[in-house]
């Protein structure tokens, strides 16, 4: 047996340093390293089960072309040869006629690893003019409002939650998304510092807060609001720091004038004294630190929810303290992103939001005729599955699925092509909360014929006929072209390797106001910035907009991270039916008890699974799990076929926990 070290590149954003035991080239069980200091020898349960997943039945071992129908998953194995040559052949034909645009690649984090994305495939699909694929599924609304406010700047590393004396977890769940800030937060408690958390289900982290806010899906901007309201009236905004530091503050100040704390409460559903309870908080604990999450942006107010959250520790005079300020996303920092192929061979084809992938599959005046899914497992995470599966199902459109494992979309592709998983390739990858940079090798050989995503798109490229001299394609040309992007250049390299990952160009921890500025023009934050107001249009920036709920369809279902999946990642190990979670009130209204099948539906579709009446969630709302499995629910679809597929007012981000549905039970058996 040996042991190899690697790197877990998965979305998450921890970016855990692990050991690999290998026998026979075979991965047998992964654990945590202390390479990665905030991994501090420990790893979540879901990677442990690694090894299941690289060697487990629902891989993809060797490339294969359908032979039955589509969605039922049966393929005839080819050689590379013959699949590529087709995929290119079709492709080309595509592209050389004028079409490109009826290639539409559908593609997300898939594991998230600088080699695997936006490298050789972006060239691949910019060069054959294909329509361009907005990645817009999440993050989208929560990076324009940072981008819009701060350009970016980095924020409160995870470890400095230590030295809060109010940490502020604000529509996160770390113990399923994000286990390495719990210890942090913990010792913060140690000291004597508060926590608050604010999201309708009360949480194992809720539970523990004092105080816990259960506010109703997508009232975050009227509480934010309400908070900045309370603390203009109160004496406790930092007119200083304002008037140094920030532009924009006095219209947030002017659009937050209408949110009382009694209205906001209202509109939220919690209780008044517990919010002006967390507006004295805040204005009164330093360090304050808000650790903003993504469930929060995943609804019709989103972005200015974002902006108006981000906005507080600036109007509060947060900053300039270890442990004041906001972490969101830390992976802009790196600074690794522009150099991408991607940016670099603009294309002037069309773009297509992803949460509009189903409308985009259905169109018949611009059809896609070819699809190309990799790094992502469409049919299960986006919105308006029905649309999806039914685009999916025509048989005019050539569906490619690139994946290491068997995927519910991947049973409707036409051709399939097995991927390597990060343990059987080189990966370099950074945390979007720790402040990490890591190279990889590759542990065990690839499983079967499995090939890396940058191998197979080069590949394809010279098949294609758009290859051209000079193309970086092998792994160590490509990391020494994204590696080049940094500023720090090449003594950056050098400090980069396994046994000390790469810190960014700032060192590490940085404090926000003292180490690092907004990366804005003027280096200000801008707190009401006209893009974003112009992009809000019609409510603008900060304007609320109501929820979607109808007499006929009054629950809110929200479709929250689990500790099993990352999205659909891993779920191929899991494979009980999936828990819907919903409050006693609403269970007795509707005849529902534990252990019940039920039913949530609306005009877009229904999703079925077993209910638990539990008081963890407040009235009025329902929860289904994120990245489920057709194999988790009866009859197979999942939360998205609730999801509508609208859009959030920054970022044309996804509405996931804007499902409104009506719950029924379903008879027994
Ligand atoms: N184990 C595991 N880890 C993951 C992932 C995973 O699927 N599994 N996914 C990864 C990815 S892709 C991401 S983006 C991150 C996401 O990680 P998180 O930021 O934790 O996002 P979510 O799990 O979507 O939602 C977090 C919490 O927000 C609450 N919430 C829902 N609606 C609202 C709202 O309107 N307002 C507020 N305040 N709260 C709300 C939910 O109840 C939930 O408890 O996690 C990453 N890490
Ligand atoms: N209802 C609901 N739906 C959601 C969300 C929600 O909150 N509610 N959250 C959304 C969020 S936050 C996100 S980020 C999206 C994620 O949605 P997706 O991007 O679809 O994520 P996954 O389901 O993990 O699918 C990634 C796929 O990439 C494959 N993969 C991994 N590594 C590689 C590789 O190296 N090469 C190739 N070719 N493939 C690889 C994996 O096996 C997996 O099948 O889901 C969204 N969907
Ligand atoms: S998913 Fe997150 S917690 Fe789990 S090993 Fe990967 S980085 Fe660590
Ligand atoms: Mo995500």
């Amino acid at each position: 047996m040996t042991r190899a070290g690697s790197a877990c590149p998965l979305d998450c954003p921890d970016a855990c340093s692990l050991e690999v035991q290998v026998e026979n080239g075979i991965a047998i069980a992964v654990g945590g390293t202390r390479v990665n200091p905030l991994t501090a020898g420990y790893i979540c349960a879901k990677v442990r089960r690694f090894p299941e997943h690289v060697h487990g039945p629902a891989r993809v071992r060797d490339p294969g072309i359908r032979v039955g129908t589509k969605g039922e998953g049966r393929f005839r194995t080819a050689s590379w040869e013959e699949a590529l040559d087709l995929i290119a052949s079709k492709m080309a034909a595509l592209s050389a006629s004028g079409q490109g645009e009826a290639i539409l690649p559908v593609s997300y984090g898939g594991s998230n690893g600088y080699l695997s994305q936006d490298t050789t495939d972006a060239r691949l699909f910019s060069r054959l003019g294909a329509s361009r694929f907005a990645r817009t599924v999440c993050s989208a609304p929560s990076s324009r409002a940072a981008v819009g406010l701060y350009g970016k700047m980095a924020g409160i590393a995870l470890d400095d939650y230590a030295h809060a004396k109010l940490a502020v977890v604000w529509g996160a769940n770390p113990h399923a998304s994000g286990i390495h800030l719990l210890p942090h937060l913990q010792a913060a408690r140690r000291a004597g510092g508060r926590l608050v958390v604010l999201d309708p289900r009360q949480t194992r982290l809720a539970a523990e807060a004092d105080l816990h806010l259960p506010l109703r899906p997508g009232t975050d901007l009227p509480v934010a609001l309400a908070v900045h309201r309370w603390l203009f009236a109160n004496g406790a905004a930092d007119i200083a720091f304002l008037e140094k530091h920030a532009t924009g503050w006095e219209e947030l100040r002017r659009r937050a004038e209408r949110w009382t704390i009694a209205r906001a409460a209202a509109v939220a559903g919690v209780l008044e004294e517990d919010l002006e309870r967390f507006a004295r908080w805040y204005a009164e604990s330093a360090p304050a630190a808000i650790r903003c999450g993504w469930g929060l942006e995943r609804n019709r107010n989103g972005g200015s929810a974002t902006a108006a959250i981000l906005a507080l520790p600036a109007v509060a005079g947060k900053f300039g303290v270890r442990g004041g300020g906001y972490t969101l996303s830390n992976s802009a920092v790196w600074e690794l992103d522009s150099l991408r192929s991607a940016r670099t061979e603009p294309s002037p084809a069309r773009e297509i939001n992803m949460n509009r992938t189903g409308e985009a599959l259905l169109d018949r005046d611009r059809p896609v005729r070819v699809l190309f899914v990799y790094n992502c497992n469409p049919l299960m995470t986006l919105p308006e599955q029905e649309k999806v599966r039914k685009g999916l199902e025509r048989e005019d459109l050539f569906t490619v699925v690139f994946d290491p494992v068997m995927t519910d979309t991947a049973l409707y592709a036409d051709v399939v092509l097995p991927a390597t998983t990060f343990l059987e390739r080189t990966e370099v990858s950074r945390g979007y909360g720790a402040y990490v940079l890591q190279e990889a090798e590759a542990v065990i050989p690839p499983v079967g014929q499995s090939r890396p995503n940058h191998d197979v798109f080069a590949e394809l490229c010279r098949r294609a006929g758009v290859e051209r001299p000079g193309d970086a394609s092998t792994g160590a040309e490509l990391t020494r072209e994204i590696l080049a992007g940094n500023p720090s250049g090449p003594s950056w390299r050098a400090s980069f390797d396994r046994q000390s990952p790469g810190a960014p160009p700032f060192g590490r921890n940085p404090i926000q106001f003292v180490d690092v500025f907004p990366r804005t023009a003027d280096r200000r934050a801008h707190l009401c910035p006209p893009e974003l107001d112009a992009e809000a249009a019609p409510s603008g920036l900060y304007g609320y907009r109501e929820d979607p709920a109808t007499a006929a369809h009054p629950l809110a279902l929200v479709s929250p991270a689990t500790d099993q999946t990352i999205s659909t990642t891993l779920g191929e190990l899991r494979r009980e039916i999936a828990i819907m979670e919903m409050h006693p009130a609403d269970a007795l209204a509707r005849g529902i008890s534990s252990g019940d099948r039920v039913s949530a539906s609306n005009a877009s579709g229904q999703v079925s699974c077993i209910v638990r009446v539990a008081p963890t969630l407040r009235p009025g709302v329902v929860s289904v799990p994120k990245g489920l499995w057709s194999h988790n629910t009866f009859g197979g679809s999942t939360a998205n076929a609730v999801v509508p597929d609208t859009l959030a007012d920054l970022g044309g981000g996804a509405c996931f926990n804007d499902a409104r549905v009506e719950v029924e039970r379903l008879p027994a058996g």
